[in-house]
């Protein structure tokens, strides 16, 4: 068995019933449980480079991410097959309601290994400097060791709360 993180995020009309929802289907995973997760955080949207080129970006709504620690027998190739497959079943569900896909799953870390593959870069390249993933992270696993990159604790002292709100309800 290995222990994986994973992070949610969502920022359709009700996201914070998206993430909800994300995680009670973890429960779902083949041969993998959910151990803890974190609260819900709101934050505004950080752009990504190639996307603050795209008209209307800026009217994004706010993002809710958490993040899900996982217990799980699926190497990580298979868990991120398994994770895009629900991806996937969100997407349908919001193609007839909401439009785009916005439920992004990542798999943040897993099991202190390092994967460099065409398909698959862990730890997430975005780890290191985002707000909505190491705020959430340090709720849960506070003493963890990044690989390559150090203590959680340092990373999360020079990472700026911003706009980040976490949910009390
Ligand atoms: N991939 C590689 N490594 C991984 C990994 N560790 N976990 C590949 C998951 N997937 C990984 O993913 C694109 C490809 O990444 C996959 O095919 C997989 O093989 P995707 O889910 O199709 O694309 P995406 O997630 O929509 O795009 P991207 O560029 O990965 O976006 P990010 O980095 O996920 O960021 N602001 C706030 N406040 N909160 C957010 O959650 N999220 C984003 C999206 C932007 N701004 C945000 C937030
Ligand atoms: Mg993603």
């Amino acid at each position: 068995m290995a222990i994986a993180y994973i992070g949610i995020g969502s920022n359709l009309a009700d996201p914070q019933s998206q993430v909800r929802q994300a995680i009670e289907e973890r429960g779902d995973l083949l041969q993998t449980t959910c151990l803890r997760h974190s609260s819900l955080y709101r934050s505004a949207p950080m752009m990504l480079k190639s996307r603050v080129l795209e008209a209307g970006s800026e009217d994004q709504p706010d993002y809710i991410n958490a993040v899900a620690e996982l217990d799980t027998a699926l190497n990580p190739q298979d868990l991120l097959r398994e994770l895009q497959h629900l991806e996937a079943l969100h997407e349908r569900i919001r193609a007839e309601r909401w439009g785009p896909r916005t439920l992004d799953l990542d798999i943040l870390l897993y099991d202190g290994r390092i994967i460099e593959s065409p398909e698959l870069t862990v730890p997430h390249p975005g780890l290191y400097e985002r707000n909505f993933v190491l705020y959430p992270l340090a709720e849960i696993a506070s003493d963890l060791d990044i690989p390559g990159a150090g203590l959680l604790s340092e990373l999360l002292g020079r990472c700026e709360r911003g706009s980040l709100e976490k949910l009390t309800h």
